[in-house]
């Protein structure tokens, strides 16, 4: 992704110098630092544009989503993968869910036969890479949800990314 946004800017420099190179040949020496002060100026933004481009978070959820809860209870969890399509390993924490009181992220362990969760405090994807948030594995612990849920709604669920603060957004859903 990163790339596909970089390329346009190399050409549209290239498709630029090539003119102002003629235009050279034919201007006065005033003229000549002008148009060579453009070029610099020109062949600066290259850096600049790589730069902001490499601090967008980059993730995405795929099939969000989190189980309503069995009535009667005030647990649930939630699921997805999360695509890092950015360039950079990240490190993404799960702040607050809205529609719950508390998210936790957990990770589902097998000893002894017996699976146990424990709560994990971040989770890294690689460069170009998913994590995949699924029962027996990583997943999101829900809290006290809101009343009135139905499937269907919305969760807004507000992560950190290397710090950078984001929204993705998980589907409610009945557990079949
Ligand atoms: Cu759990």
């Amino acid at each position: 992704m990163s790339l596909s946004f970089r390329q346009p800017f190399v050409v549209i420099r290239a498709v630029l110098l090539a003119p102002l190179a003629n235009l050279l040949s034919t201007l006065n020496a005033h003229g000549a630092v002008f148009i060579a002060g453009l070029a610099a100026l020109l062949v600066f933004a290259g850096p600049l544009s790589g730069v902001a481009e490499g601090s967008e978070p980059g993730l995405q959820v795929m099939d969000g989503k989190i189980y309503l809860p069995i009535p009667g209870s005030q647990i649930t969890a939630g699921y997805g993968t999360l695509k890092n399509s950015s360039a950079q390993a990240v490190e993404v924490k799960f702040e607050k869910v809205e529609k719950f009181r508390a998210v936790e992220l957990h990770q589902t362990r097998e000893e002894n036969g017996v699976a146990r969760m424990q709560k994990i405090p971040s989770i890294a994807i690689a460069p170009q890479s998913e994590a995949v948030l699924r029962p027996g594995g990583a997943h999101l612990m829900l809290f006290t949800p809101e009343k009135g849920l139905k499937a269907g709604d919305l969760a807004r669920v507000h992560a950190t990314v290397n710090g950078k603060s984001i929204i993705l957004e998980f589907k409610l859903i009945t557990r079949d």
